[in-house]
This record gives C-alpha cells, sequence and structure tokens, in this order.
C-alpha cells in the first residue's frame, strides 16, 4: 500500500481498511431515519462490525447537499450512546463531527478517530482538540456547510485546486500541533463536488496525485449522487442510491487496488469482501493471515 503512516490506535492491516457507517441522524442522505433510535443504531453497528467493517462512523448531523445544521447538544445526545456501546464491546468507533467539543466528548468516551469533514474549517478548536488528544484524524477537502455547499463547486481545475486546499488545510493543522502522523486526507466526494461536472471522477482518477501529500487516504463514495447519475437510465433518470450498492462495491474494489487506507460504505459485507479480495490480488495470495471469524481482530488490537 502507497500510504507511509500507519493512523495511531486503529486496526493495522495488510489491506484497505472497511468503514461502516452508522448515521444516528433522521434526515441523512442514504439512511437517514434508519438508525436514529440509539439501541438500533448499537444493534446496526454491530452487524457491521460481524459484516467484516474495521471501524464504525458515528455521526449525529446529516451532511447531505441542503441540510441545515443541528445544535451541539442534539449532536451529543444522539452520538453519546451509540459511541460508548461500541467503545465497550471492543469496537473502533469514528467520530464524524465538525464541532471540537462533539469530538472531546466522543474521544473520552473512547472514539479513536476524528472524522470533519470541514477538514477543520468549521470549528476553530477542531486542530488543537486533536493535537491534545493524539487520536487519528480525518481532514476532508470542505468549502463550505451544506446548505450551500454545492454553489461554491466551481473549479478551472478540480484536481489542482482540491490539491492545494488540502495541502493548505495540511499545514494549517501541523502548524496548530496535530502530528503528521493522525492525518488521514480525504477528497470529500460530493462536498463542493458537482455530478454533473463530473468533479468526483476527475478526483478518483487522480488518487495518485493526492497519495503524493504523503497521507492515508480515505474515500467516501457509497451511494453518493455522481454514481446515481452515472448509472441514469435512458431517460436520464439518475438511479436512487439504493440501486448504487453495487457501484460502490466497484469504486471499493478500485480504490483498494489504487493505495486507498479505508473505504467509508453503507453497505459492508460486499465492500469487505472487495477489499479482501483486492489483497489477496496483490499479494497473490501469501499474506492473507486473517480469517472472517473474528473480523475487527479485537484480541489484537
Ligand atoms: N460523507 C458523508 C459523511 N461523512 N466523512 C468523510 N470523511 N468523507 C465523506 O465523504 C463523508 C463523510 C456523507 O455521506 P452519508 O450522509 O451518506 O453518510
Amino acid at each position: 500500500m502507497t500510504p507511509m503512516n500507519k493512523p495511531p490506535g486503529l486496526p493495522d492491516r495488510d489491506r484497505c481498511l472497511v468503514m461502516g457507517v452508522v448515521n444516528v441522524t433522521p434526515d441523512s442522505f442514504s439512511d437517514g431515519g434508519a438508525w436514529f433510535d440509539p439501541g438500533r443504531a448499537i444493534e446496526h453497528g454491530l452487524r457491521l462490525v460481524e459484516e467484516g467493517a474495521d471501524i464504525i462512523d458515528v455521526g449525529g448531523e446529516s451532511t447531505r447537499p441542503g441540510a441545515q445544521r443541528v445544535s451541539r447538544d442534539e449532536e451529543i445526545r444522539r452520538v453519546d450512546p451509540v459511541v460508548r456501546e461500541l467503545v465497550r464491546q471492543g469496537v473502533p468507533v469514528s467520530i464524524d463531527t465538525m464541532r471540537a467539543e462533539v469530538a472531546d466528548h466522543a474521544v473520552q468516551a473512547g472514539a479513536r478517530l476524528v472524522n470533519d469533514v470541514s477538514g477543520g474549517l468549521a470549528d476553530p478548536s477542531m486542530a488543537r482538540l486533536v493535537a491534545g488528544s493524539g487520536v487519528a484524524y480525518v481532514l476532508m477537502h470542505w468549502r463550505g456547510y451544506s446548505h450551500d455547499m454545492q454553489n461554491r463547486a466551481v473549479y478551472t481545475d478540480v484536481v489542482k485546486e482540491v490539491h492545494e486546499e488540502l495541502r493548505q488545510r495540511l499545514d494549517s493543522v501541523v502548524d496548530e500541533g496535530v502530528d503528521p502522523r493522525q492525518i488521514i486526507l480525504d477528497p470529500g466526494l460530493g462536498f463542493a463536488k458537482r455530478p454533473e461536472h463530473a468533479h468526483n471522477w476527475a478526483l478518483l482518477s487522480h488518487l495518485d496525485t493526492f497519495h503524493e501529500l504523503g497521507h492515508p487516504l480515505l474515500v467516501a463514495g457509497s451511494r453518493k449522487r455522481f454514481l446515481g447519475r452515472l448509472l441514469s437510465d435512458a431517460e436520464g433518470h439518475e438511479r436512487v442510491f439504493t440501486g448504487c450498492d453495487d457501484a460502490t462495491v466497484a469504486l471499493t474494489t478500485l480504490s483498494a487496488d489504487r493505495g486507498a487506507w479505508c473505504v467509508r460504505v453503507h453497505d459492508v459485507r460486499p465492500n469487505a469482501d472487495a477489499v479482501r479480495v483486492a489483497a489477496a490480488w496483490r499479494t497473490g495470495g501469501t499474506e492473507l493471515d486473517e480469517g472472517r471469524a473474528d473480523p475487527i481482530g479485537r484480541s489484537g488490537l
């Protein structure tokens, strides 16, 4: 795999990792409402681990295009019981939040990764919090809040501009004390990227360019609209997100083959299979030391 550093505190596998999504929200794009009840969210997270997820990403605020923000207290109320119980059961938990206070709460409860879709731009305290906690940090390319982010999807050269903006964010959080070994980069598929302008495909076809920044890469295209657009029917109607899971698996296979550190997905089982196929293909099957009985290797974390 191309990336140099292994982020601290997370499973270390000789293959692309799989992050399973648990959105504890009433309004997320593809699974809004399904896991809003904490009990159901916990059950779902555990099921995803059984299906082969290495990390569970718990989020309490929808970031779908057009979404309005929730309060900090409401966000904490949503994620807290889910993070606590998954941690208690030994699951590596990621907290998907743009707020340092929510991240702090989750890290205190045992979360091992802060997944900040704003790349530290939404909350000026985030970099300091991450630096102080020492946990792994996903820094995603972002140009603004969901309610108007698509208006900001204006690029002359999307690959060059996203690369440059990510590099600036990297410099900025490192200046604030974040250890580069904590940082995972994410090009932010779907965030201020327009399906009709093929922004997402341009980024995916240039993953190598992002590898040059020297950090592990997270690819999070699961069920996103650019897949639905690609799979439009003869009348030009976009495929609904529920029909995009097979395309997500194809994306996972290619991302794993191109050296992605992790993929973030909703439907874990087929994607967990795909990353294992990609690893077996790459190694010729010589380094496969994990079975599926203990999918996250809880004993060895
Ligand atoms: N996308 C969503 C939520 N969290 N985190 C990262 N790092 N990268 C992403 O692209 C990303 C994310 C929105 O997707 P969802 O609402 O379908 O979960």
